[in-house]
C-alpha cells in the first residue's frame, strides 16, 4: 500500500493564517451520548452490586470469565517473573529507564516537595505539610495502548512521593496479558494489580468492592469509556487529567538533518490518526527538505497508514518570518511536546511559555522523553499548557497548612480577626479571637 503524508504547507504571511491554523488545531472530544449513558449505568452497578458487577462486566467485555475477582488479582511473584522472562535487553532497558525516571522525580521531590515552615517575628510558626496520598490506582488501557512506559511515569513519582499502596488495572482481553506491562509494574513499585479495565475498573477502584480497595486517586490514560467514567467520578476521588491525542511541535532553524525532523514528526503522528505533528520553521527550503523527507521514508514504517491519515489531516508545515514569531506561535498552540531543533536553542527557550515539554536542542528527542529522559511523559494536550504541567510527585501529595500561633501572635491576630468577624457578623468568631487576647 502506499500512503501519502500531506501536511498543510501554510504560510505565517498569509492573511488567513490565522483561521487555518486554527482550523488544524480544532479537536474536540466527542461527546457521545450513549458511551456516557452506558458509563454512567456501569458506575451504578458497580457502586450497588460490587464484585459481582465488575466480574459480569469483565466476562461481557474481555471475555474473561471467573468465578471471584481474586482469581483476577496478579500475584507479586507473577509480576516479578514477567519481568525474569523478558530478553536481557528489555530487562536492562526497562530497568535504566525506571532510575532515571526515579532519579528525576526524587530531584523533584526536593523541590518543593517536602513539608516547610517559617516562624514570623513573634514567634507563629507556620508552614505546609506534605503528605502522600495513602492510595492510589493507575489504569493502564489493554490492546495496542498499553505502554510499559507510561506504568513507568505513573507508577514511578506515586513511588517516589511516598504513596503507601500503588493498584493498577489493566484489562486483558480474552486473557492475553502483556508481558512488558507486567515487568514495568514490577520494576517501578506496583503493589497489588488486577486484570480489569473500562470503567468497572474506574468504579471499582473510585467506590471499592469486596476485594478491589477503594483509592484516593486515579491517574493513567484509557479509551472514551475509561475518560468518561474518570469524569464521573471525580469528586469522589481525585483524577490527573482527561488526555486528547499526542501533539507534537518543532521550531526548526534548519540546523538539523530533515530526516531527525521528519522522524519526530513520525513518531507522535504514529500514535493515532488524530495525533497532531506540526514543523515550523523561517527556512522555506527547509520546509521542502523535511516534506522530501517524509515521502522518502514513510513508505518503510509499519504505521505508515496512520501516520499518514494523521500528518494529513492534522498536521502542518509552517513557514513563518522569523525564529521569534515562530515561538511567539508555539506559545499560542501550547503544545504537549515542543521541540527547539536548533542550533542555538539557549537562545530561544527564555521565549517559550506553554508546553507540556520543551526538549532542546537537535539531539534531544522527543522520544528520549517518551521513553528515558527522567521527566514525566504524561503531558498537558490540547492547549491545556497554557494552565498546566507534567504529572508529577505533586500530583501523588497532598499538602496541609501548618499554623502555631505564639502568646505573643495571639495579642495582634486577636485583634485583626476580632474586628473582621465583627464585620461579618460572627460574634462566635470574634469572642474566640478575643479570648486569646489580654
Ligand atoms: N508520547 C506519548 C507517550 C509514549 N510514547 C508512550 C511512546 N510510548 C505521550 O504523549
Ligand atoms: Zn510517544
Amino acid at each position: 500500500m502506499d500512503f501519502r503524508a500531506a501536511p498543510a504547507r501554510l504560510s505565517s504571511a498569509d492573511g488567513q493564517f490565522d483561521a487555518k491554523l486554527a482550523a488544524r488545531l480544532h479537536w474536540s472530544a466527542e461527546q457521545d451520548g450513549a458511551i456516557e449513558q452506558r458509563v454512567q449505568d456501569i458506575l451504578a452497578d458497580v457502586r450497588a452490586r460490587g464484585d459481582a458487577a465488575v466480574l459480569d462486566y469483565t466476562a461481557r467485555f474481555d471475555g474473561v470469565q471467573t468465578e471471584s475477582l481474586t482469581a483476577l488479582e496478579l500475584q507479586a511473584g507473577e509480576l516479578a517473573a514477567a519481568f525474569d522472562a523478558l530478553p536481557a535487553a528489555q530487562r536492562d532497558a526497562l530497568q535504566q529507564a525506571a532510575a532515571r525516571i526515579r532519579r528525576y522525580h526524587a530531584w523533584q521531590k526536593q523541590q518543593g516537595g517536602e513539608t516547610a515552615t517559617y516562624v514570623d517575628e513573634d514567634g507563629t510558626l507556620l508552614g505546609q505539610k506534605v503528605t502522600p496520598l495513602d492510595r492510589v490506582g493507575i489504569y493502564v488501557p489493554g490492546g495496542k495502548a498499553a505502554y510499559p512506559s507510561s506504568v513507568l511515569m505513573n507508577a514511578i513519582p506515586a513511588h517516589v512521593a511516598g504513596v503507601g499502596e500503588i493498584i493498577m488495572v489493566v484489562p486483558t482481553p480474552r486473557g492475553a496479558k502483556n508481558p512488558l506491562v507486567l515487568a514495568a509494574a514490577h520494576v517501578a513499585g506496583v503493589t497489588r494489580a488486577f486484570t480489569i479495565g473500562g470503567a468497572q475498573a474506574v468504579a471499582a477502584l473510585a467506590y471499592g468492592t469486596a476485594t478491589v480497595p477503594k483509592v484516593d486517586k486515579i491517574t493513567g490514560p484509557g479509551n472514551a469509556y475509561v475518560a468518561s467514567a474518570k469524569k464521573h467520578v471525580f469528586g469522589q476521588v481525585g483524577i490527573d487529567m482527561i488526555a486528547g491525542p499526542s501533539e507534537i511541535l518543532v521550531l526548526a532553524d534548519g540546523s538539523t538533518p530533515p530526516d531527525w525532523v521528519a522522524m519526530d514528526l513520525f513518531s507522535q503522528a504514529e500514535h493515532d490518526e488524530l495525533a497532531q505533528s506540526i514543523l515550523l520553521s523561517p527556512d522555506a527550503a527547509y520546509l521542502d527538505a523535511v516534506q522530501a523527507a517524509i515521502d522518502r521514508l514513510l513508505p518503510s514504517m509499519p504505521r505508515a497508514e496512520i501516520i499518514a491519515k494523521s500528518l494529513t489531516n492534522r498536521g502542518a508545515l509552517i513557514h513563518t518570518r522569523s525564529m521569534q514569531e515562530a515561538c511567539e506561535i508555539a506559545n499560542r498552540i501550547a503544545p504537549e511536546h515542543l521541540e527547539v531543533s536548533s542550533r542555538e536553542p539557549q537562545r530561544w527557550e527564555p521565549l517559550l511559555k506553554h508546553a507540556g515539554a520543551i526538549f532542546l536542542g537537535a539531539y534531544t528527542s522527543e522520544s528520549l522523553g517518551d521513553y528515558c529522559a527522567g521527566p514525566n511523559h504524561v503531558l498537558p494536550t490540547s492547549g491545556t499548557a497554557r494552565f498546566s504541567g507534567p504529572l508529577s510527585v505533586y500530583d501523588f501529595q497532598k499538602r496541609s497548612s501548618l499554623i502555631a500561633v505564639s502568646q505573643a501572635g495571639a495579642q495582634k491576630l486577636g485583634h485583626i480577626a476580632h474586628v473582621l468577624a465583627e464585620g461579618e457578623g460572627l460574634h462566635a468568631h470574634a469572642e474566640a479571637a478575643r479570648l486569646r487576647v489580654g
